[in-house]
């Protein structure tokens, strides 16, 4: 019994189903990703394994929590944080890389890791030491701490020196790129503090009712559209960059 529980999807768990299907499509990216290196050009190289990296990462990670979450019906909540303080700082590298070539230097990559692990320490207390029945307090305190994080890799995408690295470049690809990117942090990440906001006594939670089990919902789709997404936008890059060589080889 213990065992079947663990194999079946309830067929209106819609939380489940995310956590089933996240887990084929980072596999399936990440199979993508890592084939289709081979064919583009030198430096891309290095930016689609970095893709592959953070799909694949979240596809094993995907492959527990989806039997946490199916055994115990609870939310994997160190898990997820294991996966993201992995995957979120390689999003930052991918950053890195595309500007590199107008300039980026190793320590603008690491304020911007140092930004993603500030947003993810203060998020995981936040959910993790939630006490009991939930407090409203404890989550907007680590919920606002966690945001400045955020705020700080918004800033740099747009304004800051990733954005102003892209426009240097003076290639109109790699500056697209770039903008596209921060649209994803801008608006895809903005689907994170939703779920979190969902969580016993988060305002989502505690004001309209939101059901606990749905932060993962809104994590699990969050995920998807992100670490494939921002893989993609940088796959389409590279390939469009290596195009010439392509043809000649
Ligand atoms: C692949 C995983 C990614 C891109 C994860 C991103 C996570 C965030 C942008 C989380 C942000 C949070 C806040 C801005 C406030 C509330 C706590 C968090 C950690 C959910």
């Amino acid at each position: 019994m213990e065992l079947l529980s663990v194999l079946t999807i309830p067929k209106d768990d819609a939380v489940a189903f995310t956590f089933f299907t996240g887990y084929m499509a980072m596999m399936a990216a990440s199979v993508f990703f890592f084939f289709e290196r081979g064919r583009v050009e030198g430096k891309w190289k290095l930016s689609l394994l970095v893709s592959g990296l953070i799909t694949f990462i979240a596809a094993v990670h995907y492959y527990y929590m989806r039997d946490y979450y199916l055994a115990t019906g609870e939310n994997p909540t160190a898990l997820r944080y294991i996966d993201w303080t992995l995957t979120v700082p390689l999003m930052c590298v991918e950053f890195y890389l595309l500007t590199k070539a107008a300039g980026a230097k190793v320590g603008l990559l690491w304020k911007l890791i140092i930004a993603s692990v500030w947003m993810l320490v203060f998020g995981y207390i936040g959910e993790a030491f939630n006490p009991e029945g939930g407090s409203t307090t404890h989550s907007v305190i680590y919920g606002v701490l966690s945001t400045l994080g955020y705020i700080y890799i918004l800033y740099t995408a747009w304004v800051g020196e990733v954005a102003q690295l892209a426009k240097a470049s003076g290639n109109a690809a790699v500056e697209r790129s770039v903008r596209i990117l921060a649209w994803f942090v801008l608006v895809g990440w903005a689907i994170y503090p939703i779920g979190y906001m969902c969580m016993p006594g988060g305002w989502l939670n505690a004001g309209l009712g939101w059901e606990a089990t749905n932060v993962d919902l809104f994590y699990n789709i969050a995920d998807a559209i992100n670490k494939i997404g921002f893989g993609l936008v940088v796959y389409a890059l590279a390939t469009s960059q290596s195009s010439n060589s392509a043809a000649t080889a």
